[in-house]
């Protein structure tokens, strides 16, 4: 190799039996920010016009490809060269140009590597187009090369889908030439010289044909919108994708390029996409903690999960799906062994399906023992998760005995949903080592880990579980000890204002129908007969029909589970409105002579989200969430808030926090309304940066 120059500040050139290598050095990702793409220009002209240099080699230095553009730059003013100009450069070299991929070739990314004439990439690499998942669709070409590379179907499922593929796969479907074994430059540059030596054209994505007509490809269209209705609802993304596609096999290569660039900037500056992108960040932000600099996590290698209900099978998986030992303890009868029947049904069930192989349920259930004997799972753990029933004294005695018998240094967690971190540390003698690991069910699917701090946590307690959730592939949010944490107490006052609206006027199902609307999977009303009236805070000793939930349970509409609740069930389950709970509601709004009206679905909207607004600003002011978007990523990964309105916080700033605290004023009264959103309404500020 000739000796190596910069190129820019974050390039080099360097040129290696004929071949030209352009390496690009911009942690952490190598988004394709301004400064990538300058250097992108300066380095290719280079090669081009350097006479020792037959063919050119895209590389990058650090831990992956470039992973897309750097989204941080998008509704701010275009930078030249855009991404288009530097691929017409790539694409009119006269010499190949040859993309080198390991890690993740993301985005504007891959949409790079298809604009070269040829790639090759590392077994490990990825590679995908998860623009929609911002919100957005590919701008730089992806929904035009696409197509042509694999085909208009294929395509559909990789854009529209958004899911990164393997290297495997990839070169299977035609999306890159080679794998390399090995060091991978070396292996690029080989490639190159090999292209050379046997005089290969220099193939251009743009210059192939779609594999389907027009007529076809709408076809194909309408089929790929009719399958998946129900998971394109919502969002603006999806659809616009479909018309990218659409235009790859109608127009020409540069037509289609202009319409797909149009439906990009309509994406950019959409609200749907200004929220996913501010949810990309909030799930980054989330992790960055105030501790003492320099705290490590400590290590944690083998798990014990106390409880052997839904909740603590859960946690085990979790924890067995990241590779963890993990001794399941349940001192009840045959709980333990009823809960790795759970387990091994899961893991049998998702080989079944082909979500893993054989081998690794096998793998995974090989990590798992499960016993009656408190200290024959405790004592070897790095780390104790308690999922026992949500009771103080419970927790209380449990605590007590895990901290007798459990390795000095271990780290004691709880499950707690509701209850006082600080209490249940209080009964050990390391309340430093107390802390809140709370799951959100099912566990093994759902994406938030709230990381509870309790008064004493240490720092590295704190940044293990931060860590840890990290590697079990969770979002872990931190949150400190109040009733209900982060995203259940925020969300409280979305079921309270439910059951007080009902009683003015809206049924269940037209309350439930807003909030569907408005983007929940489930309303209040579905969500309560879906968990059982009988076991959301019902007195079953001291009942007496004072409020309608008592009077349902009184009836034996639990619920789902009673064919009856809010809801009538029928054998399939399927809800109908139910005259006799409405009967039940009214009567009951008459004997407390609530006035009866007519609320539309945006009054609903104000009436059950707005006070969720209100204490997401408590329990920031608070402190007990760090800031406005790890309220967002918590309920957007824990609740199902809809992601394209950004979670709560980012959906109150764009309809104006002045207008949210007049309406909560009139509602709740304005001793309730939470001092930090009434001055940020007061000086235009906003609760999200
Ligand atoms: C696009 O390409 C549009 C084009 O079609 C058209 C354009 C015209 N930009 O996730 P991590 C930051 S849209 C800016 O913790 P990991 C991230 O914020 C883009 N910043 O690492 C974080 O910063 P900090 C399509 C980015 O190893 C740091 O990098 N591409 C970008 O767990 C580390 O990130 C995507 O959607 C970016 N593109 O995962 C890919 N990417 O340290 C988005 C990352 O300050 N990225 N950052 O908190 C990812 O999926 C993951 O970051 C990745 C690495 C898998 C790459």
């Amino acid at each position: 190799m000739n000796e190596m120059s910069r190129v820019t500040a974050i390039s080099t050139y360097a040129v290696a039996d004929g071949i030209a290598i352009l390496t690009i050095d911009s942690p952490p990702v190598n988004a394709l920010g301004h400064a990538v793409r300058v250097a992108l220009e300066a380095g290719l002209r280079r090669a081009v016009a350097d006479a020792d240099a037959h063919g050119i080699v895209i590389h990058c230095a650090g831990r992956t490809f470039f992973a897309g553009a750097d989204i941080s730059e998008f509704g701010k003013p275009l930078q030249q060269p855009d991404l288009n100009a530097v691929f017409d450069l790539i694409e009119a070299s006269t010499k190949p140009v040859v993309a080198a991929i390991h890690g993740t070739a993301l985005g504007g990314g891959m949409e790079l590597a298809l604009a070269c004439h040829y790639r090759v990439a590392t077994s490990s690499a990825k590679l995908g187009l998860p623009e929609v998942s911002l919100g957005l669709l590919p701008g730089a070409g992806g929904t035009q090369r696409v197509p042509r590379l694999v085909g208009i179907e294929k395509a559909l499922t990789l854009i529209v889908g958004g899911r990164p593929i393997g290297a495997t796969k990839a070169l299977a479907d035609g999306l890159i030439d080679r794998i390399v074994e090995g060091d991978l430059l070396p292996g690029a540059i080989l490639y190159a010289q090999q292209l050379i030596a046997r005089g290969e054209p220099l193939r251009r994505v743009r210059d192939l044909a779609v594999d389907l007509d027009a007529t076809a490809t709408r076809e194909a269209l309408e089929r790929f919108r009719a399958t998946h209705k129900r998971d394109l609802q919502g969002f603006k993304a999806p659809g616009l994708i479909l018309q990218a596609i659409e235009a790859a096999a109608t127009l020409t290569f540069d037509e289609g390029l202009a319409r797909e660039w149009a439906l990009f900037e309509e994406l950019v500056d959409s609200q749907e996409s200004i929220a996913q992108r501010h949810l990309f960040f909030a799930e980054r932000t989330a992790g960055k903690i105030p501790i003492e600099r320099g705290v490590q996590p400590l290590t944690v290698e083998r798990v014990a999960v106390i409880g052997a209900g839904t909740m603590g099978t859960g946690i085990a998986m979790v924890f067995l799906n990241a590779g963890y030992p993990v001794f399941l303890v349940d001192k009840a009868g045959d709980a333990a062994e009823r809960g790795a029947a759970r387990i091994h049904k899961t893991f049998g069930d998702l080989a079944d399906k082909g979500r893993i192989s054989p081998e690794e349920g096998m793998r995974r259930v090989g990590l798992l023992r499960i016993g009656s004997s408190l200290e024959d799972a405790v004592s070897g753990a790095d780390l104790v998760v308690e999922a026992i029933f949500e009771s103080m004294a419970l927790k209380q005695a449990i605590f007590k005995e895990i901290d007798a018998v459990a390795k000095a240094g271990a780290i004691l967690a709880s499950n707690t949903s509701f209850l006082d971190l600080d209490e249940i540390a209080a009964v050990t003698a390391r309340p430093d080592q107390v802390i809140g690991l709370h799951f959100f069910a099912p566990a093994n699917i759902m994406r938030l880990l709230e990381v509870v701090r309790g008064a004493r946590t240490s720092d590295a307690v704190i940044a293990t579980g931060m860590s840890l959730g990290r590697r079990l592939g969770k979002v872990a949010v931190l949150s400190g000890v109040c009733d209900g944490f982060i995203a259940n107490r925020v969300m409280k006052p979305r079921m309270e204002a439910a059951e007080a609206l009902v009683l003015e006027g809206p049924t269940p199902s037209e309350i439930d129908r807003a909030m569907n609307r408005y983007g929940f999977a489930m309303g209040p009303f579905q969500m309560f007969d879906l968990v059982g009236l009988d076991v959301i805070g019902w007195d079953r000793d001291n009942s007496a029909g004072r409020t309608v939930q008592e009077v349902l349970c009184e009836m034996g509409r639990w619920g789902q589970k009673k064919n009856g609740g809010y809801y009538d069930y029928d054998e399939q389950r399927r809800a109908a409105p139910s005259p006799v709970a409405e009967q039940v509601i009214r009567e009951f709004a008459a004997r407390a002579n609530v006035p009866q009206q007519a609320f539309d679905d945006a009054q609903i909207v104000e009436r059950l989200l707005y006070p969720v607004v209100n204490e997401g600003a408590k329990v920031v002011e608070e402190g007990i969430a760090l800031r406005a978007s790890d309220v967002d990523i918590a309920l957007a990964t824990g609740y199902g808030w809809p992601v394209w309105t950004g979670g709560p916080m980012c959906w109150a700033d764009r309809i104006g926090l002045p207008r949210i605290v007049d309406s909560l004023d009139a509602m709740i009264g304005p001793d309730s309304v939470s001092p930090l959103l009434r001055r940020l309404a007061a000086e235009g500020g906003r609760l999200t940066s």
